[in-house]
């Protein structure tokens, strides 16, 4: 497919994007500013910004713990980005998350977790709730090579053929888990074969290609959306970088490595952009310049703010589980009251548990059958819950 101007530099643009904000990301790492962990994505975003370009705005992804060009092509601030990762208040899960948790419900972005694969799951729920709408919208379940062997993601697969939910299986083929090549991890020549097995339509793609990736976004959707069921769409690419930080890559060869950044996803398209006649390589450097001062000063702000962070006491109102002693004290309560909760779990849901609900304080929360009905009456007191009510119904 080939990219008319507007496209092009929209996608040029997405991925220089991308690229520096990862280059500042590990700038901030590296002087001991930003603290945990993290994942680059550098030399994938292609893949990232070829998936995200042929989204329609109303469709729903749920990343992978690499998920910080993802979430940028998304549309997301790289301010609250930065934010995140700086652990302030401003920040997409308001600090509390970190460079794998950025969710941005604004941007049908539901946030990755560190649990690897289990987004799949999710997102495979999240096209069951669009099917039972009659949505037209589609959800793309996100994952890595390392993640495709994990039972759940097979499980999904075959649910969603079944069911013919509206899921784009999206595999981020990087060559790697962790310091784990594919070639020894993955019996099936391509992973994407596997597809097959569930009656899913699969296509591997050129992942350093942005506008490769994007045309075979834009015909899996077109068919997700029609109602025929899910796709699978494999890009093979590469991290340029380590795995996380601090690590040396010693299981890969500096030849490689050369080899593949010989094939970066922004100079290949630089150079098709020029050759073209599309942009001359005075308008690429401009595009370029504006691209990492739109990045420096997003971190500069970030920076600025970066101690304005939660209350502990806010921090806690933003979580689901009470803290230990204060769900211990109800069971004790309850206990003592005589009545038998078959559904313990179901008290470790709520937020506002600090919250005003009468009903979690007054001990009624088991019925005759000794079903647990805390969360029904705390959806009618607690405006927290009913909120979250809410969001979750928009589903
Ligand atoms: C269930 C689970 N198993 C193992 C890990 C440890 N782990 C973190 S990242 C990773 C590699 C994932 O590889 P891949 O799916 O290819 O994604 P990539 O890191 O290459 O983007 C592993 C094994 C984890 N976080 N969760
Ligand atoms: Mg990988």
């Amino acid at each position: 497919m080939v990219f008319d101007k507007t496209l092009g530099i929209r996608a040029l643009r997405t991925m220089l994007l991308c690229r520096y904000f990862e280059d500042k990301t590990e700038e901030l790492f590296s002087n001991g500013v930003m603290h945990g962990t993290t994942h680059l994505s550098t030399g994938q975003e292609a893949a990232e910004a070829g998936l995200c370009l042929a989204l329609d705005e109303e469709d729903w992804i749920v990343p992978t713990h690499r998920c910080h060009g993802v979430t940028i092509a998304r549309g997301s601030s790289p301010f609250a980005m930065f934010s995140e990762m700086l652990g302030s208040r401003h920040g997409l899960a308001m600090g509390l998350g970190g460079s794998m948790h950025m969710p941005d419900a604004e941007r049908r972005n539901l946030g990755s977790s560190a649990v690897v694969g289990s987004g799949v799951p999710l997102a495979t729920g999240v096209a069951f709730a669009l099917k039972k709408n009659k949505s037209k919208n589609i959800s793309v379940a996100i994952f890595g090579d390392g993640a495709s062997s994990r039972g759940s993601i097979h499980e999904s697969m075959n649910l969603a053929s079944i069911w013919s939910l509206p899921v784009l299986f999206y595999l981020e083929n990087n060559l790697y888990g962790m310091s784990a090549s594919v070639h020894d991890m993955v019996s099936a020549k391509r992973i994407s074969d596997r597809a097959a097995a569930y009656n899913i339509s699969s296509v591997q793609v050129d992942g350093n290609d942005v506008e490769e990736v994007y045309a075979a976004v834009r015909s899996a959707r077109e068919s997700i959306s029609a109602g025929n069921g899910p796709v699978l769409i494999e890009a093979v690419t590469y991290r340029q970088k380590g795995h996380s930080k601090n690590d040396r890559r010693i299981y890969r060869s500096r030849e490689e490595e050369a080899a593949w950044l010989e094939k970066d996803p922004i100079s290949l398209f630089e150079s098709r952009l020029a050759s073209r006649g599309v942009l001359l390589e005075r308008e690429l450097r401009d595009i370029e310049t504006l691209a990492r001062q739109f990045i420096e000063s997003e971190a500069e702000k970030a920076l600025a703010l970066k101690d304005d962070i939660l209350s502990p006491e806010e921090a806690e109102s933003l979580v689901y589980s009470p803290r230990a002693t204060l769900s211990h004290a109800l069971y004790s309560q309850k206990d003592a009251a005589g009545e038998k909760c078959r559904e313990r779990s179901e008290y470790n849901a709520s937020p506002a548990l600090k919250d005003t609900s009468p009903a979690l304080r007054s001990g009624t929360e088991c019925d005759a059958s000794g079903k647990c009905t805390a969360q029904t009456a705390l959806k009618d007191t607690s405006p927290a819950l009913r909120s979250r009510t809410t969001e979750e119904t928009l589903l």
